[in-house]
């Protein structure tokens, strides 16, 4: 079974826009905003619901540049993450019950409270690339496996 999720990071360079997820699905970790795709949704309309149900901003403009799939062994289902990033939004972030935003400069990307994954591929996104990719977890969130690819078009 397949689950869809969109993932959604604000870069306005040298920063980024990340939230501490405060309940839920990686609770305690930092990441970009986004939440699951509801049934018949556009996925993009799904990140700007997402985006703007968990800090209250509006983006018109999203560019979709990965997509990954995620396992977790022993656990039939896979996650499948649309990950967007956008440069301009209008309103102010703010933080929800959910999430809470900060922005971090990219020379200190806080990875070590982040899911693992994310040190593989935010270069890639933070150099404008495209990509696929797979990763498996093991207990403890371990990555035992993965595939990540640069990709033309996504
Ligand atoms: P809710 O199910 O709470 O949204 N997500 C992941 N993000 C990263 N970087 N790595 C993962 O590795 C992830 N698995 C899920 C997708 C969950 C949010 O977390 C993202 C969604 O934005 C396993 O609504």
């Amino acid at each position: 079974m397949k689950k869809l999720l969109t993932l959604c990071i604000i870069y306005q360079h040298p920063k980024i826009l990340l939230g501490m997820k405060k309940r839920g699905f990686g609770a305690g970790r930092w990441n970009g905003f986004g939440g699951k795709v509801y049934d018949g949704e556009v996925i993009e309309d799904a990140a700007k619901r997402e985006i703007q149900e968990e800090m209250g901003i509006k983006v018109e403009n999203l560019d979709k540049v990965g997509i990954i799939d995620f396992e977790f062994k022993g656990n039939p289902e896979i996650l499948q993450v649309h990950i967007f990033k956008s440069d301009n939004f209008s309103g102010e972030p703010t933080e929800s019950e959910e999430m809470k935003p900060q922005w971090f400069h990219i020379d200190g990307i806080p990875f070590k409270e982040m899911w693992p994954d994310d040190i593989y591929w935010m270069p890639l996104f933070l150099s404008g690339k495209r990509f696929k990719g797979k990763f498996l977890f093991g207990e403890s969130d371990i990555i035992l496996e993965q595939e990540l690819v640069e990709v033309k078009e996504i």
